[in-house]
Order: structure tokens, then C-alpha cells, then sequence
């Protein structure tokens, strides 16, 4: 269960950035941890240490500058295709409440669990469909203090329009896992018609965007507003059908594969699997302008982006532990 965690000093930059790219490429990267496997989510304490899941190994690692820990391991577990310990998000209350919270797959569903470190979690949140594929995943809070969820279809596409199916939707909830106050319907549901969303963010006004992984031809990032459906499955990316919301902007499969996103001076920036890039999307006043790629193929496949306390943007890979040379890894850049 224990593995060595071989660590780079914070000052080590690594990365050489390509002739020719280097106006659309930051500075440099530092390398947070590395020879990890399959990190998947994050979240930061006061203190501003973080905490990092691995999907496969069910284990929340502390990081404490560059030294990592396991802080807990999250009892029934059960890692699969994409499934296993996915999002993380820990309670803006947590100076004095104390509570962190997970989305995880168990052997009959995706739950969100809620746990003080040192103690048992509690789930808050059962019933969301599980499959090998499709479980979405994304814990986030917003704004205005409750707790978000991106869910997936668990590849049965019906889940995404059924209004009674946790499955392909994003949640709204309080911190005890009840539907929040003011959702469309009085249920958790708060957005319908998603068939994989694995990134929530705000921005500074308080827009809130969803990447969602696509079919085979268009990935999406959406604005999200309350009660609206995002078309899946009739729709993959844009349709201009009046009955669902068109995607901000959308990408091939090929070119994203979207999975955490993070708001950062301005920027959403989109983390993709397949794509092995790191999207940097500009916010205008009306939407988004034109995205720029960054680190494509450098770091492989990319799971999740973060806005850390020390106001650099954390990026986690999802490779592996020999997918690339030193593993999976946590990275800070400037952006
Ligand atoms: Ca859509």
C-alpha cells in the first residue's frame, strides 16, 4: 500500500518548452509530487496544504509543500474502468466544521460521502448510476456555498433526460446532501441533459462553466444556468435546437476529451485526457474568445486544474504509474 513518493524540490523546473510555441506557453512548471497513480481530483485546506485523491488506490493524499502523505483512504472503494475515487471538495466552512467531501464509486452506485480527516466518511448521496464507463465525477462548491456535482449517463444515454435519475446531470446541494434551496425542481437536480461532466468552475461574476466529455465527434464546455437542458442525448455539441443550450465552444474528441477545469486570471482553462493539453479559453463579457492549447503531448493525459492558495494553477495527469516517465504528477504554473 505504501509507496515511495519521490519528490522534486519546488524550485526544479522542468519542461524545456518547444521552438516556436513559446509565446502561447508559460514560463515554467513546477513539479508539486510525482510517482503517483491516477490523480483525480483536489482540494485545499486553511492551512494550505491540499488534498489529492488517487482513483485506483482510494487513498486522499496530504500534500504539505512538496511533501505527501496519505491522509486517508476511503473505505468501499470500488475502482473500475473510470470509476473509483474521483472528485474531491472540502467545505468552505472547514475552519469550523471540518468536513471533506468525495464522490466515489461503490460496488452498486457513485456516492458523495462526507468525512472530518481521522474519521469514517458518511455518505449524503447514493443512487447515482454507476458504470464502467461514464461516472462522472466533479465535486465543486460554488459561490454560494453549496455543493455541485457533475454526474455522468453511466452509459445508458436515458439517464441524462430522466428527471428522476441522478445520472448525466449536475447536482446542487447542501452541505448534508439536500437538494439546496431554490433548485428548479426541489430536487438535487440542477442542470439535465449531460452525458459526462467532469469540470466545474465559476468565475469572478459568478458565471458557471461545465466541461463535458462528448460521444465521438464534439466535447463541450457550457455556461451553466439553472433548470436548463444541455440536449444529450439528442444532442452532441451544438444543435441550435430551441429546447436545449448550445455549448460555449466545443472541441473534437480528439482535440479535448475535457475533464477538471479551473477559472484563473480571467482564463478557463480545460484539462484534456485524450487531447494532452491544457486549454486556455479567454472570458469576454458575453462568452469566450478563442482557445489557445498548452503542453500539448509534455505531460500526457490531464485530469484536473485548480486555483491554489499560492495563487499558481495546479494541474494533475492521469496517466498511470508507467504511462510516463516519473508517473502520475501534481504541477503548478503560472498559467
Ligand atoms: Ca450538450
Amino acid at each position: 500500500m505504501r509507496r515511495r513518493l519521490r519528490l522534486l524540490l519546488a524550485a526544479t523546473a522542468v519542461a524545456a518548452l518547444p521552438l516556436g510555441t513559446a509565446a502561447a506557453e508559460p514560463a515554467a512548471v513546477r513539479v508539486i509530487a510525482q510517482n503517483l497513480a491516477y490523480t483525480w481530483g483536489v482540494g485545499f485546506l486553511p492551512d494550505g496544504s491540499a488534498l489529492v485523491t488517487e482513483r485506483n488506490s482510494a487513498r486522499v493524499l496530504s500534500i504539505k509543500g512538496t511533501a505527501v502523505s496519505t491522509a486517508a483512504t476511503i473505505p468501499g472503494v470500488r475502482p473500475g474502468g473510470e470509476g473509483g475515487l474521483l472528485g474531491i471538495a472540502v467545505s468552505p466552512n472547514y475552519a469550523s466544521d471540518g468536513w471533506i467531501f468525495v464522490y466515489y464509486t461503490s460496488a452498486s452506485d457513485n456516492r458523495i460521502a462526507r468525512f472530518k480527516l481521522g474519521q469514517a466518511p458518511q455518505p449524503i448521496v447514493t443512487g447515482i448510476p454507476k458504470a464502467n464507463i461514464h461516472n462522472g465525477g466533479r465535486l465543486a462548491f460554488g459561490p454560494d456555498g453549496h455543493l455541485y456535482a457533475g454526474t455522468g449517463d453511466a452509459a445508458n444515454t436515458a439517464n441524462s433526460q430522466n428527471p428522476n435519475s441522478l445520472g448525466g446531470k449536475i447536482l446542487r446541494m447542501t452541505l448534508d446532501g439536500k437538494p439546496a434551496p431554490g433548485n428548479p425542481s426541489g430536487t438535487l437536480v440542477y442542470t439535465l441533459g449531460h452525458r459526462n461532466v467532469q469540470g466545474l468552475a465559476w468565475d469572478s461574476r459568478g458565471r458557471m462553466f461545465a466541461s463535458e466529455l462528448g460521444q465521438n465527434r464534439q466535447d463541450e464546455l457550457n455556461q451553466i444556468v439553472a433548470g436548463s437542458n444541455y440536449g444529450w442525448p439528442t444532442c452532441e455539441g451544438r444543435c441550435n435546437d430551441t429546447r436545449f443550450r448550445n455549448p460555449l465552444l466545443t472541441w473534437t474528441t480528439a482535440e479535448a476529451s475535457p475533464s477538471g477545469i479551473a477559472v484563473y486570471n480571467n482564463n478557463v482553462y480545460v484539462t484534456a485526457l485524450r487531447g494532452q493539453r491544457l486549454w486556455k479559453v479567454p472570458l469576454t463579457d458575453s462568452g469566450v474568445g478563442n482557445p489557445t492549447a498548452l503542453y500539448q503531448g509534455t505531460y500526457g493525459r490531464l485530469r484536473d486544474a485548480a486555483v491554489a492558495p499560492d495563487r499558481t494553477l495546479w494541474v494533475l495527469t492521469s496517466n498511470g504509474p508507467s504511462g510516463v516517465a516519473g508517473g502520475d504528477k501534481v504541477l503548478s504554473t503560472d498559467g
